[in-house]
């Protein structure tokens, strides 16, 4: 069985000397290490999204290095049976009833997650309180964003759904399409994000996670030299200004003073275990520091194009009583659209608190 990106870093800490990034991007030119370059997607741009899913990918010309060796790291152990999700991504954990299963079952759950950047689990029956229980193993719970859907008596739970009841939305209709991680606008994002499945549509809504360390590992040496040191700006107003896909918002002077810009690394290392990832995101990206303009944004979107393509990216196919987390530390997800005429989907999401990103 294929390993993790867990024990990449062991190579990765080899210092490399700083190239100045001028040297891969002109002046309103692209020129790419990575090969051809399409649309991208940006959070809020379904067209573009729409586009680079129908277009082939030429891997050919990406100049990826493969011959990276990891360990093993899924090993099984004696309570909990897990399978990859994706060649060295994610963890499916089968055959546990997470309501219900024991300590040690659940803190190798934790385990497991800290280790393969995602987990699943299929057919759960998950109360609100079963939720924050077990959500409460990886850490405290973060508070969202807008408070406007988080179910009643659970402020810690927030709803996605297209369902009007009464006149009134109870949730938040396509959050989270476009490439992005979660709380990236603020200085300490989400350590993780879990949605558990309420109603899912027959067709669509696939949610995709994108591995941000088999992304980093596949870049030459001469890239990754690069980028190593580069940061982004992040914005929440810019984000809630100018989205496509979820609700617009000017924000209010309160809302704005919460939420003040925070900068942000490209390349972000793992807490755990020191593995590096790259870390770009769309929607609240408004620059990349020191390289002003459309220069940096064209990098942002090279990059971000370059860490979602197949190779890297899971696809989960909702099914009721699914519950996914994806690690915020090392990978990007996106939403995709369903048709919201015929079918109805709620998910129910949580955040745990997490750090400042290095
Ligand atoms: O609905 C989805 O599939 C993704 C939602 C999302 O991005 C989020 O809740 O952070
Ligand atoms: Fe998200």
């Amino acid at each position: 069985m294929s390993g993790s990106c867990l024990n990449a870093h062991e190579e990765l800490v080899v210092k490399r000397p700083r190239a100045p990034i001028a040297a891969s991007v002109s002046a309103g030119r692209r020129k790419s290490a990575f090969g051809a370059q399409g649309p991208i997607i940006r959070q809020g741009d379904e067209k573009a999204f729409v586009r680079v899913w129908a277009r082939p990918i030429r891997l050919a010309s990406l100049g990826f290095v493969n011959d990276r060796i990891f360990e093993d790291a899924m090993t099984p152990t004696a309570d909990i049976a897990i399978k990859d999700l994706k060649a060295g991504f994610g963890a499916e954990i089968t055959g546990l009833d997470l309501a219900t299963a024991s300590d040690a079952a659940l803190d190798q759950v934790v385990d497991t997650f800290h280790r393969h950047g995602a987990i699943a689990l299929r057919d759960q029956k998950m109360t609100p309180d079963d939720l924050m229980r077990f959500i409460g193993r990886f850490g405290e719970a973060e508070d969202h964003t807008q408070t406007r859907f988080t179910l009643e008596g659970y402020p810690k739970i927030f709803i996605l759904s297209n369902r009007v009841v009464d006149g009134k939305p109870i949730g938040a209709h396509n959050d989270g399409v476009g490439w992005h991680t979660d709380y990236s606008y603020k200085p300490e994002p989400v350590m993780l994000t879990m949605l558990y499945a309420v109603e899912v549509p027959e067709e669509g809504s696939d949610t995709l996670l994108a591995d941000g360390c088999a992304a980093w590992n596949a870049l030459p040496a001469d890239r990754q030299a690069l980028l190593e040191g580069l940061k982004l700006h992040h914005s929440y107003k810019h984000f809630m200004a100018t989205r496509t896909f979820g609700e617009q918002q000017t924000l209010s002077p309160e809302m704005e003073a919460a939420n003040p810009d925070v900068e942000h690394p490209l390349i972000r290392t793992h807490p755990a275990d020191g593995r590096k990832a790259l870390w770009p995101s769309t929607g609240t990206v408004t620059e990349v520091i020191g390289m002003p303009g459309p220069a940096g944004l064209a990098l942002l979107d090279e990059l971000v194009e370059f860490m979602t393509q197949d190779q890297f990216v899971y696809r989960h196919k909702w099914r009721v009583g699914d519950l996914l987390m994806w690690d915020n530390r090392c990978t990007l997800h996106t939403g995709t659209l369903y048709d919201d005429t015929k079918y109805f989907r709620t998910m129910h999401r949580l955040w745990v608190k997490g750090d400042k990103p290095y």
